[in-house]
């Protein structure tokens, strides 16, 4: 097949790709259903995918990653700037120019005996003022098929490249070996360009999310005056029929995607509230020049949501979405082996299960002996236009106006259920100290409190302290239109290490106290690290095993907790020197006056 496009950049670039990595073969992804058929049942007959039951599941298939391959890998993610100082002491850095010197070579030949596919895709509804677009080159049909559920592909694409432009991210991804030792997601923001080689599991392949939606569209949108976080979108439709959106930035497995989906609690549910969602990872966010307000699009198509703890009760607006069509990675295989099972989608582990490396054993005993039978961090990747609760603001290429924005984490003590920041500056303080424990989503220890600011640390492309000075600058500009900015946590545990608040569905208790903090519909109790909820304002109908005094221990500021949050936020603002903006320091020493109080 010949070439798509008459854009002579995008071919120039390609045809250099085809020198180095030597494809046996070249096929340009049209999207057309004739073309990913016959991808999926060759990647079927290879072993590549897997086979799954096509009434229970229509359209899906299963597949798994290689057993050193199933998560993002942080120590071996570079970005890879000019100047080492623009990557900033967060992120991994290389000399540009080393840095293809070392893998130049590593592609050379890659994908001999192979075949490349080009991938055309739109970040964003193709052709909106808000969206960008890529190529990405890969030679895995795994990924061809994930980034057509994940982004938009196809034809009409090529459209948006127009005849010239190079305002286009070029993507390079091989297989290669899998090899551990030389796995590198490598980013060049000053190139627009992506070299991911050696691994083939989601967030290191699927180009198009982290690398370009966060790592370089971050830095894009600090020179273009606009933001992309890693933060869910939410309507809220009340019962008058006016829809509030929210977004929330939460780190990797730490409740995007439930909260994007969540069904309300009854007593809201009967009075005619709604959720609706855009988006539950990615949000590009810009100051609509009209009205001067924050308005949001989700740049993705589809959802790689976090299979372990989805069910009918958790989520089934994500459990309905990967019922047709759906690729699964690495979750476990039912008794009859096609379908589908992982921890927390029920009591019921398989007796002749499949656990996720492939070896047949009996569940419920593999399950007692302390082994899973999914992999923690085990993927469906669903099509958003699947979910049953999709807003009919996703392809709204204007996005969706935005009145809150959420920070949360995992924190087993410190953070209150939820608070309200004192204004844009303090919320940008309260998002640059947020902190959580870790998760399966990254390779290395789960569990451990690392400070995550804006739930970005392993996705911004640039220096943080310039980041942080980004935000600052939106809000300035947004001035009276900036959105309220709250912090919530959910994963607050009691002293037998259950967690405090039922969560979930639950969570819409929290949103109505955030929304009615918006629309100044409520009072609260300022307090030394921002405006708590009075506890009787938390709405708890329907909610038997929570009462008054469950609510004021989950409002709780323990001040000597608090006074340790400020010693170790000093540590870790140190590391940002003379790039760490003055205003987040007045921000750090007025907290620490008003906890000496
Ligand atoms: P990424 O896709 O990695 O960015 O993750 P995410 O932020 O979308 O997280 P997700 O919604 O998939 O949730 C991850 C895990 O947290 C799942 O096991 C959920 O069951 C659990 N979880 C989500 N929301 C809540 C909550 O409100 N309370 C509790 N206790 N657990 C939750
Ligand atoms: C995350 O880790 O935040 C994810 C999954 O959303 S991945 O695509 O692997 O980044
Ligand atoms: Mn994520």
């Amino acid at each position: 097949m010949t070439s798509q496009t008459k854009n002579p950049n995008v071919n120039a670039w390609i045809e250099d790709m085809i020198a180095l990595t030597k494809p046996d073969k070249v096929v340009w992804i049209t999207g057309e259903k004739a073309q990913l058929d016959s991808l999926r049942n060759e990647a079927l007959s290879t072993g590549e995918l897997i086979h799954l039951n096509q009434e229970e599941l229509p359209g899906c298939v299963y597949h798994r990653t290689a057993v050193n391959d199933v998560a993002r890998v942080e120590d071996r993610t570079f970005i890879c700037s000019r100047s080492k100082d623009d990557a900033g002491p967060t992120n991994n850095w290389c000399d540009p120019k080393e840095m293809y010197a070392k893998l130049t070579p590593m592609y050379d030949g890659a994908y001999k005996g192979r075949t490349m596919y080009v991938i055309p895709y739109s970040m964003g509804p193709v052709g909106s003022p808000l969206s960008k677009i890529g190529v990405e080159l890969t030679d895995s049909i795994y990924v061809v098929l994930n980034m057509v559920i994940m982004t938009r592909v196809g034809t009409e694409v090529w459209e948006a490249f127009g005849d010239t432009s190079n305002d286009f991210v070029r993507c390079l991804h091989a297989k290669l070996n899998i090899d551990k030792e030389n796995r590198y997601i490598v980013h060049f923001p000053e190139d627009n360009t992506i070299w991911s080689i050696n691994s083939g599991y989601g967030g290191n392949v699927l180009l198009g999310k982290k690398c370009f939606a966060l790592r370089i569209a971050s830095y894009q949108g600090k020179n273009e005056d606009w933001m992309a976080e890693h933060m869910l979108i939410l309507g809220v439709e009340k019962p008058n029929g006016e829809v509030k959106y929210i977004s929330a930035a939460f780190p990797s497995a730490c409740g995007k995607t439930n909260l994007a989906m969540l069904i309300p609690p009854k007593t809201y549910t009967e009075k005619g509230y709604k959720v609706w969602t855009v988006g539950d990872d990615i949000a590009w966010l810009r100051q609509n020049k009209k009205d001067g307000k924050l308005y949001a699009i989700n740049p993705e198509f589809g959802f790689f949501g976090v299979a372990p703890g989805t069910n009918a009760k958790s989520n089934l607006n994500a459990l309905q979405s990967c019922k047709k069509d759906t690729i699964f990675t690495n979750v476990a295989l039912n008794n009859d082996n096609e379908t589908v099972w992982w921890e927390g989608l029920d009591k019921n582990p398989p007796v002749n299960a499949t656990e996720w490396t492939g070896i047949k054993v009996n569940g419920p005993e593999w399950i007692a002996s302390g082994k899973v039978l999914a992999n923690p961090n085990s993927r469906f990747t669903a099509p958003a236009l699947n979910c049953p609760c999709i807003s009919k603001e996703f392809d709204n290429p204007q996005g969706v106006p935005i009145s809150a924005i959420v920070f949360g984490g995992r924190r087993a003590k410190t953070a209150p259920l939820v608070y309200q920041a004192f204004n844009w500056q303090h919320g940008t303080f309260v998002g640059s100290t947020m902190a959580s424990e870790t998760t399966a989503a990254a390779a290395g220890a789960v569990g451990v409190v690392r400070r995550d600011p804006m739930a970005m640390l392993p996705f911004c492309g640039y220096h943080m302290g310039d980041y942080f000075k980004h935000w600052l600058k939106i809000g300035k500009e947004l001035g009276a239109n900036a959105p309220k900015i709250f912090h919530v946590n959910w994963f607050k545990l009691d002293d037998n290490g259950h967690f405090m608040w039922p969560g979930f569905g639950d969570n819409m208790r929290v949103l109505d106290w955030i929304l009615q903090r918006c629309e100044d519909a409520v009072d609260a109790v300022e307090c030394p690290i921002g405006y708590l909820p009075k506890p009787e304002d938390i709405n708890l109908d329907g909610l038997e095993e929570m009462t008054i005094d469950s609510i004021k221990d989950l409002l709780n500021i323990d001040k000597a907790l608090w006074t340790q949050e400020v010693v170790n936020i000093k540590e870790f603002y140190a590391k940002f020197g003379n790039r760490l903006p003055n205003e987040l320091n007045v921000e750090l020493s007025a907290l620490e006056k008003r906890l000496q109080k």
